[in-house]
């Protein structure tokens, strides 16, 4: 089979350029490693920025999103026995984010798909990337005993983390930089009530906490565990009683608790591998970059990727401009490395550190009582919350 774009991975990435692409004309096929519903399983990111939710609707899978997701235009921080609030609209210019969840935007995009005829490939196994700096690549995958060859011009890896596209870049090409954080979330959706309209994110000398949404029936938490911690250790009853105790009364004493129906533990990374193009290869999401979900960044960050690249692969095939192609690796990373400092800071500020000494709990809670009283200091964290310009 030949086609122009072959995308590795159909995640929320992958499944977004396809779409783009598209709607330009422009062939793609996606290769998938797991079932559809394997994919729609994954509970992950809930918070869009406004330019994210730009692209879902400039590639008409919007309408859902704009119908439920929530627009929030503030939230929470609880830190040493208060409720401070982050005016985000106020500080931001106007803007706001979208509470959507993750599993809900890749079901859309997925529907879209489909309405599109898109041509998406589910369960390949032993996905191969050849020639990549040749003006000719493919790719092969296994589908029960046949190898499938994908003749194309283009390969975008947006297989995830654990994907094979940056590992097919040599070693002596790819530089990683990476940091792990000494703790993991264990988080759980139920089906209750939020605690609070807005998120609320507790630093608390037990742990992080945070109180996130899905809808007005459905909620998501996460209390900051040690990396060792299993979520089969966690029965229900163990885990809101430690969420409680770690949000300040006002706020526990509103909590309603439930069965959990999703429960899982997230280490927590940063980590950047450039550049993102080698040859006729581009990364793009955490097939590229990885960070701890405290600023709510992952996703965000791998919709300007999807941008920079829908852009630049348009330039190409509409104008024959390959301006944006060349410069596509610079330009995301300028954005990504932002996207790490804003998350590494917002995980630094918030989470206890087993090491800490008490020169850090100090920094701690001066960093917050500086951004309480800072109007520039709160400008900084609206316009790295609601999403830089791409
Ligand atoms: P994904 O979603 O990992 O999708 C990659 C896809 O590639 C497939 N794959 C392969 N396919 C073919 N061949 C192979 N060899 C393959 N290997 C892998 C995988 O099966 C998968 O379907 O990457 P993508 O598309 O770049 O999307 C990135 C986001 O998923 C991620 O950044 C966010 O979920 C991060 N994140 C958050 N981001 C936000 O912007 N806002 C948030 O509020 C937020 N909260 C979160 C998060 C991530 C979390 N976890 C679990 C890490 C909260 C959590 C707890
Ligand atoms: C979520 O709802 O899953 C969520 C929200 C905000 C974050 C991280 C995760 O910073």
């Amino acid at each position: 089979m030949k086609v122009q774009v072959c995308i590795i991975g159909g995640g929320p990435s992958g499944l977004l350029l396809s779409q783009l692409l598209h709607l330009q004309g422009i062939d793609t096929i996606v290769l998938e490693k797991y079932s559809r519903d394997h994919v729609l399983a994954r509970i992950r990111a809930g918070v869009l920025e406004h330019g994210f939710a730009r692209l879902m609707r400039e590639a008409q899978c919007g309408e859902r999103m704009d119908r439920e997701g929530e627009i929030h235009k503030g939230f929470h921080i609880a830190h040493d026995g208060v409720l401070d609030h982050v005016d985000l609209h106020k500080y931001s210019g106007g803007n706001s984010v979208i509470v959507y969840g993750q599993t809900e935007l890749t079901r859309d995009l997925y529907e879209a798909r489909d309405r599109l005829g898109g041509k998406v490939v589910h369960n390949v196994e032993d996905v191969t990337l050849h020639d990549l700096k040749s003006g000719a690549p493919f790719v092969t995958y296994r589908s029960g005993d046949q190898t499938i060859r994908i003749d194309c011009e283009y390969v975008v890896g947006a297989d995830g983390f654990h994907g094979v596209s940056r590992k097919s870049i040599p070693p002596d090409v790819l530089r990683e930089y990476e940091k792990v954080y000494p703790f993991g979330w264990l988080g759980v959706l139920s089906r209750t009530r939020p605690v609070s309209p807005e998120l609320v994110y507790a630093k608390h000398e037990r742990g992080f906490a945070l109180c996130s949404l899905r809808s007005q029936v459905l909620s998501r938490y996460y209390i900051q565990v040690p990396l060792t911690d299993k979520p089969e250790e966690w029965p229900d009853d163990a885990f809101w009683a430690e969420l409680k105790r770690r949000l300040p009364e006002e706020v526990a004493g509103r909590l309603i608790t439930g069965p959990s129906i999703e429960k899982s533990i997230a280490p927590l990374r940063s980590f950047v591998a450039e550049p993102m193009q080698y040859g006729r290869l581009f990364l793009a999401g955490d097939a590229a970059h990885i960070v701890p979900p405290t600023g709510a960044r992952g996703l965000n960050s791998a919709a300007s990727d999807i941008y920079y690249l829908y852009h630049a692969l348009s330039a190409h095939y509409k104008k024959g401009d390959d301006t944006g192609l060349d410069g596509y690796s610079q330009k995301a990373l300028a954005r990504v490395w932002k996207a790490q400092r804003f998350s590494w800071w917002m995980t630094t500020m918030l989470h206890r550190f087993p090491d800490r000494i008490p020169y850090d709990d100090h920094l701690q809670q001066t960093e917050l009582s500086y951004l309480f009283s800072s109007e520039t200091a709160m400008r900084l964290l609206a316009e790295n919350y609601v999403g830089l310009p791409f």
